[in-house]
């Protein structure tokens, strides 16, 4: 049987919350599954090495019947309610409830009364009119659908970068393990940090090539082997993904590193310089080339530097901007920026608590804090006027902050707690509480929780009114999008970002995975007019503070540079930039 990673386990409990969902289980049942999988995705363990020690219930959300039911799963790839589940509604329609605008109810409903069972027949029966002539369904409503439906074939057959990345770093450091690989490394849309991954490439350099070729079919994630060859090995995993992975020899590993990270345009754009300089740069090397393109000399390529380097680069442009949109000829004259990097994070600007929607306390994402190295944390709940997940009231407000207070009274080396809120972008413009309130907070957070399907011109103008307010320092996930499921609100990015720069408003980089709001040419448009960031995970339980690599991953998609990041500035300069003490 081969092993399923954490990803693989949390994405099956989710098509198993999905499923009772559908089947009208109840609803506690339902949720049981899903907080299980949002855990589990984020747990820093393999599953399936805690199984064999009994130790799945210290996971949380895990109680001893799911422990039974995953250790079920990893024995036999599933288990009997699973199956159960899965006999009863064809499997197309948990892809259908992902689309956004459908869900689970309408996904049963369109089943029952169309027979649409995938989400290639819900596109048939909106074209047909179909979908259009059952109750409740409006032009509009057909019309939010669609474009659900266009999002999600966008994404088909892609996988968020948070659920190939841990599995990509594993298998590397696997073969790495086996005594004839002399190096492996993730490549391709990975290594650029993309927000979605078509399929993992792995770069090993090794003078086996035969005995890599081996190990790689051999790898315990392995469910199926694509294709074997004496160079490449494709393989599917137990999650779905499709791994290439390559062998080369060493002297040739920086050259196949540089040339399967890619992307494509920065390809081109280095071949185009290579052909300049009398030069040829492909997988295997660079080279000298006579006038019929000849190769005449090898040049190097042991390593990526090497490559870059000859080709006449001052700097090698990080993979996570190597997509032609200015890193070559910056990279040539040596003025690419020093961008931000993991070990300038001191502290995350956004996490929940169980005072609202969270589950875990102030006091664990304190120790997580404490365990991430960082210098200080915050807790921004949701604030009052967030009915659906009881927003905190003045009172609750006061009792977390006196729980502050004592927490950082008594801390110790322990990091320092700021007290922070996300509030909530009313439809004028207006946020929660009164301004002795919010004066009183640290620094606020406001987001918008609507607004999407609203006019460009009223949802823009809106958010800019919240900047206007003295007490808004930060704007959270600005457009609201979550990748694959949501579109972003249309905002107006070229006026918000004005907005920002002028009155001296904070923008998030919300680090959720399936959020990365604003996104890199958001990001990017924010550093040309010198707008700050804040990078927050938005965590639900301590483990999500882990999330900041996808992040600061983006964030260096963006070009962002320490000097304009809140997280790498120490406590009194965060204090500083903020904009109720700027005057
Ligand atoms: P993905 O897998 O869709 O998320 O995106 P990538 O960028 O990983 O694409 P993939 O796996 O097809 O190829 C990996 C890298 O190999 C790609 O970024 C650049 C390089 N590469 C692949 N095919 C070509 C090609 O035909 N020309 C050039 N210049 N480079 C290529
Ligand atoms: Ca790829
Ligand atoms: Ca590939
Ligand atoms: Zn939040």
């Amino acid at each position: 049987m081969p092993e399923l990673d954490n990803a693989a386990i949390a994405r099956e409990l989710e098509v198993m919350g999905d499923l009772l969902e559908i089947a009208g289980a109840d609803r506690f049942r339902v949720l049981s599954y899903r907080k299980a999988a949002n855990s589990i995705r984020a747990w820093p363990e393999q599953l399936s090495a805690m199984a064999e020690q009994d130790r799945l219930t210290e996971v949380p959300g895990v109680g001893k019947r799911l422990a039974a039911s995953i250790t079920e799963m990893l024995h036999h790839g599933t288990f009997p309610e699973f199956e159960a589940a899965k006999a009863e509604y064809p499997a197309g329609l948990v892809e259908l409830t992902q689309v956004a605008g459908v869900g689970p109810t309408r996904a049963r409903q369109f089943y029952d009364k169309l027979g649409v069972d995938s989400v290639d027949a819900l596109l048939h029966a909106i074209d047909s009119g179909e979908l259009g002539r059952i109750g409740g369904m409006g032009e509009k409503t057909v019309a939010s659908i669609r474009r659900g439906v266009e999002s999600f074939l966008a994404h088909r057959g892609r996988m968020l970068l948070r659920d190939a990345l841990p599995l990509a770093e594993r298998l590397a450091a696997e073969l790495l393990e086996h005594p004839a690989v002399l190096s492996a490394t993730p490549a391709g849309s990975l290594r650029r940090m993309q927000e979605t991954i078509g399929d993992i490439d792995i770069i090993t350099a090794s003078e086996d090539g035969p005995a890599v070729m081996e190990a790689v079919r051999e790898l315990p994630a392995v469910a199926r082997v694509l294709g074997s060859g004496e160079t490449k090995t494709s393989v599917l995993t137990t999650s779905g993904l499709q791994v290439d992975v390559r062998v080369v020899a060493p002297e040739q590993a920086g050259a196949a590193l540089q040339y399967f990270t890619g992307s494509k345009e920065h390809n081109v754009a280095l071949r185009e310089i290579a052909k300049r300089a009398g030069m040829k740069v492909n997988e295997y090397g660079v080279f000298r080339v006579d006038a019929q393109g000849t190769e005449v000399e090898r040049l190097g390529g042991a390593t990526e530097d090497e490559v870059y380097r000859i080709l006449g680069f001052a700097q090698t442009p990080p993979p996570e901007i190597r997509h032609d949109t200015g890193e070559i000829e910056a990279g040539l004259a040596g003025t690419l920026p020093r961008l931000v990097e993991p070990g300038d994070i001191r502290g995350d600007f956004h996490a929940h608590t169980t005072s609202t929607d969270a589950h875990s306390t102030l006091e664990e994402n304190r120790a997580m804090a404490a365990e991430l190295g960082y210098e200080y944390l915050v807790v921004t709940d949701h604030a009052e006027n967030l009915r659906m997940v009881r927003g905190m009231t003045v009172p609750q407000l006061e009792e977390q902050w006196a729980e502050v207070d004592a927490l950082n009274a008594s801390r110790g080396e322990l990091p320092y707690i700021l007290k922070g809120v996300e509030l909530n972008v009313g439809p004028d413009g207006t946020v929660d509480y009164d301004p002795e309130i919010l004066a009183r907070f640290d620094f606020c957070i406001a987001s918008l929780h609507s607004g999407w399907g609203e006019e460009s011109g009223a949802v823009t103008e809106r958010l800019l009114r919240a900047m206007d307010n003295p007490y808004v320092d930060i704007i959270g996930h600005p457009t609201g999008r979550i990748i694959g499921r949501r579109d972003p609100i249309a905002l107006d990015m070229d006026a918000v970002l004005a907005k920002a720069a002028e009155t001296g408003t904070i923008m998030e980089l919300n680090a959720y995975p399936d959020r990365l709001d604003l996104n890199d040419a958001h990001l990017r448009l924010a550093m040309r007019r010198g707008v700050r960031i804040a990078i927050g995970t938005d965590a639900h339980r301590a483990e999500h503070m882990r999330y900041m690599r996808y992040g600061v991953a983006t964030a260096r998609r963006g070009w962002v540079t320490p000097n304009l990041c809140l997280n790498a500035q120490p406590l009194d300069t965060v204090r500083s930039w903020l904009r109720r003490n700027s005057r």
